[in-house]
C-alpha cells in the first residue's frame, strides 16, 4: 500500500494474508498476496495468486505478519478455484478471480471473533467518487519488499468511462473491472496486495467491492489501481460455494 497508515486492530476483520510454499515441502510458508474471508471455509482472492504445485495457507486476524499474535488463525486452503475464463495479457488481466477453500471440521474454519469476521457481498453499484478502503502488506513508497504490518488507505471509486480515457487506461477495461485510488498519484495498491480487499461501507456493514488486481506500476498519476468488481462476479462465487446470503459485517 503507497500511503498507508496502521488500522485500528480488528477494523478490517475480514483481511487474509495467502502464503504459499513448494507442494509437499517443509519450508516456511511466505506471504504472497492477500484475500478476502466471505464464510468461515471460503477466501475470495485475485486469480492470479493461484500458482500451480504449491501448498496454500491462509492467516486471518493477523497484523504483524513478522510475530506470532494471539488472535491470528492459520488455516490450511483444501481447494483453489479459479475463474474458467480468467486470463494474463500484457496489458490487462481479465476475470481476476479466485476462490480457496479452507480446510475444517463440520463445515467450521474461522472461528468468528473480534478479529476474524467475514465481508459481505455486494448487491448492486455503488456511487462514483465514494470514499472505501484498501489494505495490505504489500510494497509501499518505502519498502519493494512490503510490510511487515499490515497498511490501509483511502481511495475514490473511479467513474469506468473516465478511466478508460486514452490518458489513463484506454480501451482494455471491461465489466468485470473498477479503477478506484487518486488521480494525482501516491495513493494505491501494490505488489503483494493483490487479491487483498476495496472494502465499502454501506447501511454499516462492509462489503468487499473489489479485489487488488493490477495497475501500472503503483501510486503514479492517472494510471489508480484496478480492482475485481466483485458485484459482477457474485453468482460465479454463489455458483461455486453454494453460500447463500452470508452474514457479514
Ligand atoms: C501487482 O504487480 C500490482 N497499483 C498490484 C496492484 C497494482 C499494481 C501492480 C495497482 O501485483
Amino acid at each position: 500500500i503507497y500511503g498507508g497508515l496502521k488500522p485500528t486492530p480488528g477494523s478490517l476483520p475480514w483481511q487474509v494474508s495467502v502464503q504459499v510454499r513448494p507442494r509437499n515441502s517443509n519450508v516456511s510458508y511466505g506471504h504472497t498476496c492477500g484475500g478476502v474471508l466471505i464464510e468461515s471455509c471460503w477466501v475470495l482472492t485475485a486469480g492470479h495468486c493461484i500458482q500451480t504445485n504449491k501448498d496454500m495457507q491462509v492467516v486471518l486476524g493477523s497484523q504483524d505478519l513478522s510475530a506470532k499474535e494471539p488472535d491470528e488463525q492459520v488455516l490450511t486452503v483444501e481447494e483453489a478455484i479459479r475463474h474458467e475464463n480468467y486470463s494474463e495479457k500484457p496489458y490487462a488481466v481479465y476475470n481476476d478471480i479466485a476462490l480457496l477453500r479452507l480446510k475444517g471440521q463440520n463445515g467450521k474454519c474461522a472461528k468468528e471473533s473480534q478479529f476474524v469476521k467475514t465481508a459481505c457481498l455486494p448487491d448492486g453499484p455503488l456511487p462514483d467518487g465514494m470514499e472505501c478502503t484498501i489494505s495490505g502488506w504489500g510494497v509501499t513508497e518505502n519498502s519493494s519488499f512490503g510490510s511487515n504490518h499490515l497498511l490501509e488507505a483511502k481511495v475514490l471509486l473511479i467513474n469506468q468511462e473516465k478511466c478508460s480515457q486514452p490518458q489513463i487506461y484506454g480501451r482494455v477495461l471491461d465489466n468485470g473491472m473498477l479503477c478506484a485510488g487518486h488521480l494525482a498519484g501516491g495513493v494505491d495498491s501494490c505488489q503483494g496486495d493483490s487479491g487483498g480487499p476495496l472494502s465499502c461501507e454501506q447501511n454499516s456493514a462492509y462489503m468487499v467491492y473489489g479485489l487488488v488486481s493490477w495497475g501500472d506500476q503503483c501510486g503514479k498519476k492517472n494510471k489508480p489501481g484496478v480492482y475485481t468488481r466483485v458485484a459482477n462476479y457474485v453468482d460465479w462465487i454463489r455458483s461455486k460455494t453454494r453460500i447463500k446470503k452470508c452474514k457479514c459485517g
